[in-house]
């Protein structure tokens, strides 16, 4: 009994004196402590995407009227892009190029490239295009009129302005570039399958700065295309070029989609109907693997109904759609480490 009792005591003592010994000496103070945990562990708060302020930049690059190389509205609202971006504290410049378009002509190419905080490795590069196409190639009647593109061209940019002014409020922890490429929509016009030659004549602006990109050496970790992401309803699919490409960046878009409750605009579906967009050159020649999210018509199985048609306007647009395209970026934005 005795010795039980003397055990239990040099037991209890050994305790004491070993916890005496893990007392931290340093940073007793718990404020000093927390401060300490805030520095090596930042949280970011994922701002919230306004959809209508996404909304009026759609609205007002379509208020310029059809947007097309060389044409009085393409260089008013190059400016407007370029000026917006600087407006949200980027670093935006226009990258000019010569082109020549399927009907030999002579087009001057502007992309517009922002860049938060250059100075980080790690980034990401979304992109859309921002002209409009020249003429109505699928429309019943005016053929030869250009578009106002509200869907095709106002829609991805209009989501990644939004985008841009809310890096700007609450900053994530990776750097990230914004490119609006030009002449993507002065492509040949064609019925059936895309030739390689003919391919070739859409994305001009992407080709251009794939070939002369605007910094020597520019990487980026992955990137991603926005490609009518306006219409009610949307329907974004596995896009087959980006399956070739860049399978991984399409699992985690899709499915921090499905995490946000998008999971009926986000489907892990397989499709093969885009035959060129920006992000085949962007992988091809820049060797940046990118994914597109493009509209693809869950009736027709093809682009939404107004593509390339003069119905491509403004009541197309549905905000809801900008919101859940926006939110998922942001999304994808502030998971990045
Ligand atoms: C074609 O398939 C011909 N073009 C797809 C790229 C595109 C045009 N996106 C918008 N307009
Ligand atoms: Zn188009």
């Amino acid at each position: 009994m005795n010795n039980k009792i003397y055990f239990l005591a040099i037991t209890f003592s050994l305790l004491l004196l070993s916890c005496g010994e893990d007392k931290p000496i340093k940073n007793e103070n718990p404020i000093q402590n927390n401060i300490k945990e805030v520095v090596t562990t930042p949280k970011i708060e994922r701002p919230v995407f306004d959809k209508d302020s996404a909304y009026l930049y759609v609205k007002q690059q379509v208020d310029f009227g059809p947007r097309f190389p060389n044409n009085e509205a393409h260089g008013k609202c190059a400016i407007f892009l370029k000026e917006k971006l600087e407006s949200f504290n980027w670093n935006a410049s226009i990258q000019l190029g010569k082109a020549k378009t399927f009907n030999n002509k002579d087009i001057t190419i502007k992309n517009i490239i922002g860049e938060y905080k250059p100075e980080l490795e790690k980034r990401i590069l979304l992109f859309a295009h921002w002209d409009s196409r020249p003429f109505a190639d699928q429309a019943q009647k005016e053929l030869t009129k250009p578009i106002l593109g509200a869907n095709d061209g106002g829609s991805g940019v209009g989501v990644l302005l939004e985008v841009a002014r809310q890096v700007n409020i609450s900053q994530p922890n990776i750097g990230v570039d914004i490119i609006f490429f030009d002449a993507e929509d002065y492509g040949q016009p064609s019925s059936g399958m895309l030739t390689e030659q003919n391919s070739d004549s859409w994305c001009l602006g992407s080709q251009y700065w794939a070939k002369n990109l605007h910094k020597t050496n520019y990487k980026a970790n992955y990137g991603i295309l926005l490609d009518m992401v306006g219409s009610t309803n949307a329907y974004f699919t596995y896009e087959s070029i980006s399956v070739q490409y860049a399978p991984e960046i399409l699992q985690k878009v899709w499915s921090n989609a499905k995490n946000l409750g998008y999971g009926n605009y986000f489907v892990q579906k397989e499709t093969y109907f885009v035959g060129v967009d920006d992000h085949k050159y962007v992988n091809e020649i820049a060797g940046i693997k990118s994914i597109d999210i493009i509209h693809h018509d869950r009736i027709s199985g093809n682009f939404h109904p107004t593509w390339h048609t003069h119905d491509d306007n403004m009541d197309v647009i549905d905000k809801t759609t900008l919101g859940v395209v926006g939110e998922t970026l942001l999304y994808t934005i502030y998971n990045e480490k």
